[in-house]
């Protein structure tokens, strides 16, 4: 994939230049101001990163290299459906242009010729016990091929700092080729009793993805690729990115930065939600004994799950402050490829209800859904059920944009990660002295 390669060191090359001439000019230039609200409150809107893959606004939503979702969904190419393939939204991230197809069909070509995993992966995967959580034997199989790293053999052997973005190139492409193989093992280990289906190299990434899972209807596969890309990136200082972006700013390799970010992916306040939503409504579903609750009763759980001092999952945002474009696109889905789904009309139904409510406690900042509100219905649709693995396919995608901005980093030649930490009664004095 020497053009990919060769068209990002171009870009990279002369960002480089044009950003250590910005530094040197106007580095001392203010860009931001921090209030004891935003120390004390999470870091909450602090300008302190570069991200170039994309760029969040709190009321329009995501944008990729300043394309929004309905646009990507237009222009990059697609699926015989029409969905995006991730493959063309990696190649956008990185070189700020939009792919032709056949400069995805090549690739796709080139992860599929990387794909091949190690036989430690396996090893590793299977002597785990079967329950262990999908995630965590997502990142046992991540850091089981940490020893194939490019980047770290290459830093051992001595490698200058010019050729740090290359290593990270090719450790990247190499990781995410892999995923979808790691991750349909886990699948299938877990929930079907370790019959593995293998890779077809005629399909793209998603494509393949989705067969290895089980399911060759292409309307799925169409759902693969639109949710391979809509969770690929949301700036840099969600949890999970910023968290590959700290652990990969110490020069740890991609698998060694990208399995700590999997790890906060992990977590029930950010990609654990996907999980979470889907078992508060099968809990519903079951608690109230009817699989088509009305509003009416949707309301009450939804007090009840307030009242137990718990979140709605799938509601709220830390930046955003209206319903997510990805929650949007993936109902638009819904409503061309699906009918007669009790489970979808039920999430649409939460939509109607359950914004009102977290406006009225007064404190919520963002009473709308976010992604993943709506993708755990689709995936029941289609078959996966487990939904202890939605994480992991959120994982998947999330690979293209944290490594394609790890790459960026090392090409911009971004510094070791040191934001600075206070105590309270340094606080305390400022407080005194003002
Ligand atoms: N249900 C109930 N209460 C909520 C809420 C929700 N969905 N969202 C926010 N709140 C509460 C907070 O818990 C906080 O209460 P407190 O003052 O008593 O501690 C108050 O409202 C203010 O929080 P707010 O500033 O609006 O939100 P934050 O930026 O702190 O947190 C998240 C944002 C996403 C963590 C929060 O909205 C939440 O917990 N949502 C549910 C979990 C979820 O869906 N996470 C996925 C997010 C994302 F899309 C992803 O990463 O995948």
């Amino acid at each position: 994939m020497e053009s990919l390669k060769k068209k990002f060191a171009a870009k990279a090359l002369a960002l480089y230049t044009e950003m250590r001439a910005i530094n040197k000019e106007h580095g001392e230039r203010k860009m931001d101001e921090v209030v004891l609200r935003q120390i004390t409150g999470g870091a909450r809107g602090i300008k302190m990163m570069l991200w170039e893959t994309s760029q969040l606004d709190a009321n329009e939503g995501i944008r990729f290299r300043g394309y929004s979702i309905p646009e990507i969904k237009k222009l990059l190419p697609s699926g015989p459906q029409g969905e995006p393939k991730p493959e063309g939204l990696f190649w956008l991230m990185l070189t700020g242009e939009i792919p032709t197809a056949e400069e995805v069909n090549d690739l796709t070509k080139d992860w599929q010729s990387r794909s091949d995993l190690p036989q430690q992966v396996m090893t590793s995967l299977d002597a785990l016990p079967d329950d262990a959580h999908p995630m965590t034997q997502f990142t046992i199989g991540i850091m089981a091929m940490q020893s194939d790293s490019i980047f770290s053999r290459r830093y051992a052997e001595g490698m200058s700092k010019t050729d740090y973005w290359d290593a990270c190139y090719e450790d990247s492409m190499n990781l995410i080729a892999r995923l979808p193989r790691v991750a349909a093992y886990i699948y299938r280990r877990s929930f079907h009793g370790g019959d593995h289906i293998p890779a077809d190299k005629s399909l793209d990434w998603a494509a393949n993805f989705a067969h290895m899972l089980g399911n060759d209807d292409e309307d799925f596969r169409s759902l693969m690729r639109l949710y391979l890309t809509i969770h690929a990136d949301h700036e840099g200082g969600n949890a999970s990115a910023h968290t590959v972006n700290l652990v990969g700013s110490t020069l740890s390799d991609p698998y060694l930065s990208f399995s700590a970010g999997m790890n906060a992916l992990a977590g029930p306040l950010h990609g654990l939600a996907n999980q979470e939503v889907i078992k508060w409504i099968f809990e519903m579903i079951e608690n109230l004994g009817t699989k088509t609750p009305t509003k009416e009763q949707i309301a009450t759980y939804v007090q009840e799950t307030l009242d137990a001092g718990k979140v709605i999952p799938g509601y709220g945002h830390a930046v955003l402050r209206e319903p997510d474009p990805r929650f949007t696109a993936q109902r638009r889905f819904a409503e061309e490829y699906i009918k007669g789904s009790d489970l979808i009309e039920t999430v649409w139904k939460i939509f109607d209800t359950v914004p009102p409510m977290l406006q009225a406690l007064g404190k919520v900042k963002n009473p709308w859904p976010n992604v993943d509100a709506h993708s755990g219905a689709l995936l029941v649709h289609y078959g996966i059920k487990e939904y202890s693995y939605y994480t992991v396919l959120f994982g998947v995608s999330r690979a293209l944009g944290v490594l394609a901005a790890g790459i960026w980093s090392r090409a911009l030649g971004m510094p070791l990660e040191r934001p600075k930490s206070v105590t309270s009664d340094w606080i305390k004095a400022q407080l005194k002295d003002a």
